[in-house]
């Protein structure tokens, strides 16, 4: 086959794997059918996004060229053309060549996955400190420098809706098995340090728009940290099976202002106050 030819082909073959990655990668954003990693509300989850979206692009250029150079060898270097195997068993310069491409393509994933993975485990100068512990199947947070405690449990209505034979259409129920009683209040813009662990077995404590997760184990303190940048309601949900009632143990972070969180603080102090008072009149 004439020189010509063999452009030809493998221009065909490039555009034939490009069109198919683009279809993959880009056509279900369009369709709104996002099949991507949150962005997130944090400077850490869009650190980890934006990691992975360069790494995913460094992947799909390699697999565009191996892709491309597979498919046009198979077609215009196919026995039935007569096609003569080169008889060479050695060549150090493709060895050479094949060894220092790829350390040049891992050393530029590493460094910036490796001052991310730093920055995240830095959780020094946090302004507040949760604990947060793991039950079977709920959480406990306290709030270490507030002074206040609660345990996050599934919403009643959800709680309902589950249980065998309710008579209770899962779809009549908002965010059904994504709701909590009580919600995890924290403040925006500031550094949270979390102190996470558990009472019986391993749980994950995961909410996707922080941009971690992070084991809870019994006897182990694991630390985290995160910055909220937008006020809002965040979900997640358990990471770690953790028994009959993984599924039913999620979690919700309300991210307020500053003055509203402080607010917040106060009510909730008094209303523990109220409590201890009408537990010492009984
Ligand atoms: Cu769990």
């Amino acid at each position: 086959m004439k020189k010509e030819n063999t452009v030809i082909v493998a221009l065909a073959v490039l555009a034939a794997v490009i069109a198919a990655t683009w279809l993959i990668l880009v056509a279900p954003a369009l369709t709104g059918n996002e099949i991507n990693m949150p962005r997130g509300v944090t400077q850490q989850s869009a650190d980890h996004f934006d990691l992975h979206m360069y790494v995913l692009w460094v992947c799909v250029i390699i697999g565009i060229g191996v892709f491309t150079m597979m498919f046009t060898s198979i077609v215009l270097h196919r026995k039935s053309r007569g096609h003569e195997p080169a008889k060479f068993s050695h060549s150090t310069k493709a060895e050479i060549i094949w060894t220092i491409i790829p350390i040049l393509i891992l050393i530029a994933m590493a460094v910036p996955a490796t001052t991310a993975l730093v920055r995240m485990e830095d959780s020094s100068g946090a302004e507040m400190t949760v604990k947060i512990t793991g039950f079977q199947w709920r959480w406990k947070y306290e709030y270490l420098d507030q002074d206040i405690s609660f345990i996050s449990s599934l919403e009643p209505a959800s709680n309902a809706a589950r249980q065998l034979n309710s008579g209770v259409a899962p779809e009549s129920v908002d965010n059904y098995l994504l709701d909590v009683d009580h919600p995890l209040v924290l403040p925006i813009g500031k550094k949270i340090k979390f102190l996470i662990t558990a009472d019986d077995v391993i749980h994950s404590w995961w909410v996707p728009d922080l941009g971690w997760k992070r084991d809870a184990i019994p006897g182990f303190i694991n630390e985290a940290w995160t910055n909220i940048k937008e006020p809002g309601t965040y979900r997640g949900q358990c990471a770690e099976l953790c028994g009959k009632d993984h599924g039913f143990m999620p979690i919700v972070v309300i991210a307020l202002a500053e003055d509203e969180f402080e607010t917040w603080v106060s009510d909730q102090l008094a209303e523990t106050r109220q409590s201890d008072v009408q537990g010492t009149a009984q």
